[in-house]
């Protein structure tokens, strides 16, 4: 496994920008590129300079910025959008062009033979011109193998830094995007980039079996965001990594993943989803009697993320009737109040009895154990 030797390619300013709710504005891509430069990315990816001419404008201003991350940008594979892309300034440049029989037959209309010249043409170019290339082939789930591994061989014989397979429309399944970047592994030196859509919900394991079969280069993006329902996210893929071993991600400033989903949350308007990776509000609470009676005793029984690395609390859920008296215990505890095991298991009762009929708030609970408190000794 080759686990520990990856960068991660983040393209919250590239697929992200195709989010149906994305629009970022020069200033907020400028907030975005930075805090994602300060968690630790390798490399940032931007859209097409020959998107419109501010996101033209906007690769040239990210460039500049100094920032340690790589700033990619994205383009068709052509000698035209190439040449664009090299004028920005950018320090790498990613092409794709389809190769499913969906895209050469619906989308641009050429054979595997044409791809190969142009793609041939367009790497050669962009290596003399010095930049970090990238060639990829859209839709490479759909393709036919050995159709793409001829064509990867060709750039890779031209030095390509690396060559990325997407699975464009969120189809593979682990076991297939392993099978497949295995045998890139065996057939190619270069670099391996794995992108992934997520459309039948496989994009973190996707990309993570793409790093056990050998992918040097992992795409993501804040929250996921992406066309459709978008791609890996990048704390979803930072919480597949730790879950493994912390070490992992130790090169990350983890507790800025909170700020990043807060963020892009914020600009593309939707909220956090509740159970998202990390940051969901219900990521680290505990409701079950069982569970909060564990965790209370040691934490790691029913948590395989330590909220403290990611700047984060755990919380226990005690206002409801699958409470249970130690979690009460540990209520009480933290409002200081004195209550022996024996009042505790009653007001659990209690609680349970009351719970049973609507809805309870912390603050109802934090009432009975006050009065029952205050009454000690009454
Ligand atoms: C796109 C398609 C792409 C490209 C991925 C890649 C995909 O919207 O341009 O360059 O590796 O999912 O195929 O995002
Ligand atoms: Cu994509």
């Amino acid at each position: 496994m080759s686990l520990e030797k990856f960068a991660i390619i983040e393209s919250t300013l590239r697929e992200g920008e195709q989010f149906v709710n994305a629009f970022f504005s020069t200033a907020e891509k400028i907030q975005i590129a930075t805090l994602l430069d300060t968690f630790g990315v390798e490399y940032l990816e931007l859209t097409s300079p020959l998107a419109s001419p501010e996101s033209y404008n906007d690769c040239v201003t990210i460039a500049r910025l100094g920032l340690n991350a790589k700033i990619l940008t994205h383009t068709r594979c052509n000698l035209e959008d190439a040449k664009k892309a090299v004028d920005t300034g950018v320090g790498g440049v990613d092409v794709v062009i389809g190769t499913s029989s969906y895209l050469r037959e619906f989308s641009h209309g050429r054979t595997i033979d044409q791809i190969l010249d142009i793609a041939q043409e367009v790497v050669a170019y962009l290596l003399s011109q010095g930049v970090e290339t990238r060639f990829s082939t859209e839709d490479s789930l759909r393709s036919d193998v050995e159709d793409i591994v001829r064509v990867y061989r060709a750039v890779c014989a031209l030095g390509v830094h690396r060559v990325g397979i997407a699975d464009t429309v969120g189809v593979g399944t682990p076991r297939q995007i392993y099978d497949l970047v295995a045998r890139l592994r065996q057939e190619l030196t270069c670099d391996i980039e794995f992108h992934g859509h997520n459309d039948s919900g496989c994009a973190i394991a996707n990309a993570y079996a793409a790093l056990e079969a050998g992918a040097t280069h992992i795409d993501t993006s804040v929250l996921g965001i992406g066309e459709r329902n978008g791609i890996t996210s990048l704390g979803g893929f930072i919480a597949r990594l730790y879950a493994t071993d912390p070490a992992l991600v130790k090169k990350y400033h983890l507790p800025l993943i909170r700020n990043l989903d807060s963020l892009v949350a914020r600009l593309v308007r939707v909220d956090i989803p509740f159970n998202n990776y990390i940051t969901g509000f219900a990521s680290f609470t505990h409701k079950a009697g069982i569970h909060a009676k564990a965790v209370l005793n040691n934490p790691a029984t029913y948590e395989i993320l330590r909220p403290e690395d990611f700047g984060l609390t755990r919380y226990i859920h005690v206002a409801h009737r699958l409470t249970g008296w130690n979690a009460v215990k540990g209520r009480a505890e933290q409002l200081g109040l004195c209550l022996d095991d024996e009042q505790l298991k009653y007001l659990t009762s209690e609680i349970k009895t009351m719970a049973d009929h609507g809805r309870l708030t912390l603050d109802d609970v934090d009432a009975l154990l006050y009065d029952a408190a205050n009454s000690v000794g009454d």
